[in-house]
């Protein structure tokens, strides 16, 4: 049975092409172009093998493997031909799937066969993350489930919006170890997320290790950023309260436990974005490193002091590295070189938010060093929405919006040819309460509770006035840590938020519908809860 050609044909009256697209499917992000006429689908027996096709497929069909075997019990060889009755092929190949679009991909199911192609291997995972929903939920179950392994009757083109659809995680405030990565990575590359920014260092903590390097002319132990700071973490409050259920977790990554992430990462379709936020935001680098701490740095040293003393307050802007001292400069050359040797991704995130204690001239005059520094580097900068007002390496940097002044940004894309990250709090900060029932969390960036609703509504291609939707890379998902605590607290509150931010940066803005995304992520609640993540059950959502 022949599906008719796909695309823009318009839903024919009386069929059941009459549903919105995608709607009965319980596909999240919504795909571009559905058709699902309700014919003879496919089903998945132990006999069923995956062929990967053309180089790049090996990685994808293996990753479908790995998510099918547990549920199904089945053997599901992953083989380099087409073979069988009823196998799943998955084809990576130049001229395959939507024209143009690297990470789109075309998915057909039918009685003989799914089909998966695309031009590169992160199409085709994005197309075994599709075809992991077409399956009933119980294929997320961790022990051998019986099912029918079916498939319905689809044939699926669908691509991104947006490049970049990120999720961050501050391991600075609170850490997370590896395993915990891992996981947080399996959760969101189901829903097509594709950055992993991990913020690595901030007033609490250094969560990364560095080597001694060959040429170190002032002599830094930059093994104490992780010896001393990496033992630090958030506390408690200035007026003495803990921040979360408990003290922030400490540690921190070592350079195999980071290759680790990335290849993990990498292996889920992610590109790890690393931040170095400075010049601000760096008490637990001046904490480690004496040399960081001169006249210009803040905290100024007390008498007696060598360093300033380790801070674990949810404090901001306090913090900053001197700008007439070398040694900042030698320092975060160092740093960055190090990071940039361990990160195949191309960015290198410089923070450069709320440094509030650093002069207006000392702070351009830091991100201006900074950014060059990544920039020589060979990497693209990525700076928060205050380092718009910097000189930017030209047609090379990476603004990411979160709060303030959108004319400044709108500046630095037109003037200096800067690509946007939108990550507007009331948007996409997840350590906002989204609902009362959530005991802790801000309401600063709502005025209350920032709902499912907001993270949902709005569209990246208008926010920033003066700019165009081709300025956009894309959106991401903020998980600031400050009372945060562990995996199943972080998930608690990025889910299901994240899922509306993912499909804000995958779905065309026309396709976008509220309550037919809430119909669809009930649908996708289940497969949550067979794989363990610790949603937030949104009111209003009909969970079932
Ligand atoms: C502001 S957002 C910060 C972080 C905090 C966050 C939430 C941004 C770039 N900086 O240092 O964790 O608010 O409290």
């Amino acid at each position: 049975a022949a599906l008719s050609p796909l695309a823009a044909a318009p839903a024919r009256a009386g069929t059941a092409l009459d549903r919105p697209a995608a709607g009965p499917l319980g596909l999240v992000p919504k795909p571009v172009s559905v058709e699902a006429d309700g014919g003879p689908g496919y089903r998945l027996d132990p006999a069923t093998s995956i062929a990967a096709v053309g180089g790049g497929a090996a990685a994808p069909a293996a990753y479908l493997a790995k998510v099918l075997r547990p549920s199904t019990g089945y053997r599901l060889p992953v083989v380099s031909a087409r073979t069988g009755r009823n196998p799943i092929v998955v084809r990576v190949g130049q001229g395959l799937g939507p024209a143009g679009r690297p990470e789109g991909y075309g998915l057909t199911a039918n009685p003989a066969q799914v089909v998966i192609e695309a031009s590169t291997a992160n199409g085709a995972l994005n197309g075994v993350q599709t075809l992991r929903q077409l399956f009933p939920q119980w294929v997320e179950s961790p022990a051998k489930a019986r099912a029918a392994w079916t498939v319905p009757h689809v044939e699926i083109s669908d691509y991104p919006r947006f490049t970049h659809r990120g999720m961050m995680l501050d391991v600075a405030r609170s850490f997370y170890p590896v395993d915990e990565v891992r996981k947080y990575i399996d959760a969101a590359a189901q829903f097509k997320v594709n950055r992993l920014h991990l913020h690595l260092s901030d007033d609490q903590g250094w969560r990364i290790a560095m080597d001694a390097p060959a040429a170190n002319p002032s002599g830094i132990d930059y093994g104490r950023l992780t010896s001393v700071s990496g033992s630090t973490a958030m506390t408690r409050n200035s007026s003495g309260q803990q921040m979360g259920t408990e003290p922030g977790v400490t540690g921190f990554y070592t350079k195999a436990d980071y290759a680790e992430i990335v290849r993990y990462a990498g292996a889920s379709g992610m590109t790890v974005v690393p931040e170095i936020d400075m010049p601000g935001h760096t008490n637990a680098a001046l904490h480690a490193i004496p040399q960081l701490n001169s006249a210009g740095s803040k905290p100024a040293l007390k008498p007696g002091e060598t360093t300033v003393p380790a801070d674990g307050t949810p404090n901001v802007g306090y913090s900053s590295f001197d700008a007439a001292n070398p040694v900042t400069y030698e320092f975060t050359k160092q740093v960055l070189t190090q990071i940039a040797a361990m990160t195949p991704g191309p960015y290198l995130h410089i923070g450069g938010d709320e440094s509030h204690s650093t002069s207006g001239a000392d702070y351009r005059t830091m991100v201006d060093a900074f950014t060059g520094q990544v920039d020589a580097l060979g990497k693209t900068v990525v700076g928060w929405n205050e380092t718009a007002r910097t000189a930017l390496p030209r047609g090379n940097a990476v603004v990411q919006y979160w709060a303030g002044d959108k004319s400044a940004v709108a500046g630095a894309v037109t003037g200096r040819g800067a690509k946007m990250i939108l990550s507007p709090a009331a948007n996409t900060y997840v350590p906002q309460k989204q609902d009362s029932r959530q005991p802790q969390g801000g309401t600063w960036a709502c005025g209350g509770p920032c709902g499912l609703d907001r993270h949902y509504g709005w569209d990246p291609g208008t926010y920033i006035p003066g700019t165009s939707e081709s300025d956009v890379l894309g959106v991401e998902s903020a998980l600031w840590g400050e009372f945060i605590r562990r995996l199943p607290q972080a998930q608690y509150y990025s889910y299901p938020r994240l899922v509306a931010t993912a499909e804000v940066g995958w779905t065309p803005q026309s396709q976008r519908d509220y309550t037919d995304f809430t119909g669809r992520l009930a649908m996708v609640g289940g497969r949550l809860t067979l794989q363990g993540v610790n949603f937030f059950p949104t009111a209003g959502v009909p969970w079932r």
